[in-house]
């Protein structure tokens, strides 16, 4: 008896050594203590031995068992650790290796600039007004005193996209729309994507204005260079000279154009503005009582003045930009210039 256990111990010390992953341990431990193994055999044949056999008999399989248990689990330990220490070779990462580069946006030098001059108009007490980019010829062309026969109105200079339906030609529209809607008075500000059937070197279908509004009792102007004066101050420096020369628009009346000096070289003249010293920056005027009265606004009352430029020049001045083309190739060695 003691020889048959000694054998069964031996036999399952062989299997569990052989065992090559928790797969085989399983089996192994299923053949030697599970419900058909010899073991348990042996335990129900103990019903059958003489009463005083049976303690002796019952201990010698209970140690028999006891050993094949303990071999199991050290082997399951070391399965255990052999695995944890595979993984650690198989999935070790070197922590000190640089990680993957992502590539990091920037603002377009378009929104820039736009920013930078957002930013003076709103420090000098202007609100900002949303408009469309979609729009009617009443709000386009009508309420801004263009007569049906003007040229601006033609396919050639305007995107139509159905009767009555056309791309903004100015942030003017926008202003009419505040206008119609608020009493004076009105101090604001608008600015986006403006379109015009228009594209070579020095011109973009797609181009960016800033646009100003005041309206209110009083206005005139003196108050409108004032405040054009100090916008040019906050936005290149006190030391900025600037001029105005006469100008037309159907919109307002009188109306201006104004001038900064060549902020590359202090009004000397170099390439920028060629050689002339001057850098048109926008225009200008009163409104016109007839662009008032189209909107509900008492003429005798309230007057004003506007004031809008083109954002795409100026971002080209501020950021040394050669090409106005360079702005919309999205060229991303270009853009990134910018971050
Ligand atoms: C300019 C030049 C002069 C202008 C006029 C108006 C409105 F809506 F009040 F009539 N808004 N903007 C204006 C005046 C715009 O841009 C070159």
């Amino acid at each position: 008896m003691k020889d048959k256990l000694d054998k069964l111990i031996a036999a399952a010390s062989e299997a569990v050594a052989s065992a090559k992953d928790q797969i085989q341990l399983q089996q192994v431990k299923s053949c030697y203590l599970g419900k058909k193994s010899e073991l348990n055999r042996l335990m129900k044949q103990l019903g059958t031995l003489p009463r005083e056999e049976r303690p002796e008999f019952g201990k010698k399989i209970n140690l028999a068992k006891q050993e094949v248990e303990k071999l199991l689990k050290a082997k399951d330990e070391e399965l255990k650790s052999s695995a944890y220490q595979t993984a650690l070779v198989k999935d070790k990462i070197d922590v000190t290796m640089p990680g993957r580069k992502l590539g990091k946006g920037s603002l377009h030098p378009i929104t820039l600039a736009e920013r930078i001059i957002e930013d003076v108009l709103i420090g000098l007490g202007f609100e900002v007004a949303e408009g469309f980019d979609v729009e009617d010829e009443f709000h386009n062309f009508d309420a801004l005193n263009t007569p049906e026969d003007h040229p601006a109105r033609e396919l050639t200079d305007t995107f139509y996209l159905g009767k009555d339906v056309l791309l903004r030609t100015h942030t003017s529209t926008a202003q009419i729309r505040v206008m119609e809607t608020h009493k004076p008075p009105i101090r604001i500000i608008s600015f986006g994507k403006t379109y015009r059937n228009d594209n070579d070197a020095s011109h973009s279908p797609a181009f960016h204005q800033i646009e100003m509004l005041v309206i209110d009792e009083g206005i005139n102007f003196a108050d409108m260079k004032d405040m054009l004066n100090l916008f040019v101050s906050r936005l290149f420096g006190e030391k900025i000279g600037t001029r105005i020369r006469p100008h037309f628009f159907p919109f307002t009346e009188p109306s201006a154009e104004m001038d900064v000096q060549c902020v590359k070289c202090d009004g000397a003249g170099c390439n920028v503005c060629k050689n002339s010293g001057w850098l048109e920056l926008g225009g200008a005027g009163m409104v016109d009582p007839y662009v008032l009265e189209a909107v509900g606004i008492d003429s005798e009352k309230y007057t004003g003045y506007a004031f809008g430029m083109g954002v795409d020049r100026i971002a080209m001045q501020m950021f040394n930009i050669p090409d106005m083309r360079m702005l919309f190739e999205n060229d991303i060695r270009m853009l990134r210039q910018f971050g």
